[in-house]
């Protein structure tokens, strides 16, 4: 399938299983993604099919996501039992390559990895990864502003603050957090 055609295919299926919102956020991640991968010279095409997908199952009930994990042996840890929402990304990527067809374990990765981070990101999920905290429909993390020139100068810098915040966030408001989340931060935090 022609390039151009393959992302109208997936932008139209997106849009039908999420809430108008959240299509605005998909395609302000889409854009981003794109721009982040011209600065960083990565895949532009890929950037922009990972950032259409990566909230894919952002809509779905909780139920949902957890039988979707059950029905394709997805591993269930203990917070995402808790917090199902987290979930989105893992069965995100199983529905990208499962009902919209992706094969680049790239553009999957960059999907799974979107809400936790991991050590050892691939450029492309660090653009994902940042696309989705910057994109121009975003508006109440702190210190926006700074950290969407940063993510054009210095990615790995923006990749850093981005979880400082979230960290923040997360024990200010007492949301559990996951260890894998923790662990990417002490990964980037030291190297
Ligand atoms: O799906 P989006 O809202 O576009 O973005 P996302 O997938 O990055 O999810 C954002 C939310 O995820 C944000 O409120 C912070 C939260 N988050 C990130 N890491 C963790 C987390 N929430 C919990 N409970 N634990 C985490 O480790
Ligand atoms: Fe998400
Ligand atoms: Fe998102």
């Amino acid at each position: 399938m022609k390039k151009a055609n393959e992302l109208k295919k997936i932008r139209k299926s997106v849009e039908k299983v999420q809430d108008a919102k959240r299509f605005e956020h998909t395609l302000g991640v889409e854009y981003t993604a794109a721009a982040l991968a011209m600065r960083y010279g990565s895949d532009i095409n890929n950037a922009r099919i990972a950032g259409l997908l990566h909230d894919c199952a952002k809509c779905f009930s909780d139920e949902k996501r957890l039988s979707i994990c059950r029905k394709n042996h997805i591993k269930v840890t203990e917070v995402e039992r808790k917090n199902p929402f987290l979930l989105h990304a893992k069965v995100g990527a199983c529905l990208a390559r499962e009902k919209y067809g992706i094969k680049e374990p790239d553009v999957l990765n960059a999907i799974q990895n979107h809400t936790t981070g991991r050590k050892n990101m691939s450029l492309l999920e660090k653009i994902i990864f940042v696309a989705d905290y910057i994109e121009p429909g975003r508006k109440q993390a702190p210190n926006l502003d700074g950290i969407r020139k940063l993510a054009f100068v210095d990615i790995d810098g923006a990749l850093l603050e981005i979880l400082k915040d979230t960290l923040k966030y997360l024990k200010d408001s007492g949301g559990d957090i996951d260890p894998v989340t923790e662990e990417t931060w002490r990964y980037y935090s030291q190297n």
